[in-house]
């Protein structure tokens, strides 16, 4: 087993996929709402996501083993506003067909940013998830460049759309500038490997 986490591969195609069925943590949201700087800060290897002002730049499906031998799992971004709509069809066929393969021993997080309303793309996530009935999360991200208030607000948004998830269970503020919300996300997840395991 690693002690660090590492980049394993980029997935263009669905037949690429891992064969071994570890254990999946995987990431969603649209372009620049802060997936791989969370991979980055969360994982504490700088630079092993590639971060980018420039949105809609990753299109593979990019597996990072864990010393802990799951996968983190960087999904490609939605939501790019100069995508057309037969990209986002396409996007979302590849992601949904993607999320059915399995619903054992995988745990999905939806990124939102923190300073806007989820989007109509991450409202079709979430039922798309429920209707699945996939274990997932909300991250809200970016917290560092908001108030405490909009924090609430953004909490109160999620839960409008999703009653069942709470800020101490399922609705998670995190910065990857102060690392807030990096203990509890890093608690979540290790409980959650840990029910794999048993
Ligand atoms: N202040 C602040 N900026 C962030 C945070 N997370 C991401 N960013 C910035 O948002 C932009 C997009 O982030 P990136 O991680 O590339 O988003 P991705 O497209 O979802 O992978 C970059 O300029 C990041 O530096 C955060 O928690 N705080
Ligand atoms: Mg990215």
């Amino acid at each position: 087993m690693a002690e660090k986490a590492t980049f394993l591969k980029a997935v263009f195609d669905l037949k690429e996929l891992p064969k071994d069925e570890k254990p999946e943590v995987i990431l969603c949201g649209r372009s620049n709402v802060g997936k791989s700087s969370f991979i980055n800060t969360f994982l504490n290897v700088p630079g092993m996501a590639k971060t980018s002002s420039t949105p809609g730049k990753t299109r593979s499906i990019n597996y990072f083993l864990l010393p802990t031998d799951i996968y983190l799992v960087d999904m490609p971004g939605y939501g790019y506003s100069k995508a057309s709509q037969s990209e986002i069809t396409k996007y979302s066929h590849l992601t949904e067909n993607f999320l059915r393969q399995r619903n054992e021993d995988r745990l999905i997080f939806s990124l939102v940013d923190s300073r806007h309303e989820p989007s109509k793309l991450d409202v079709g996530l979430w039922q798309f998830l429920v209707e699945e009935r996939l274990n997932f999360a909300v991250i809200l991200t970016k917290c560092d460049k908001v108030k405490r208030n909009r924090i609430s607000e953004a909490v109160r948004e999620v839960r409008a759309i999703l009653p069942e998830l709470t800020l101490q269970e399922g609705i998670y503020p995190y910065s990857a500038v102060s690392l807030e919300g990096k203990k509890a996300i890093a608690s979540r997840i290790q409980n959650f490997t840990q029910f794999c395991k048993s």
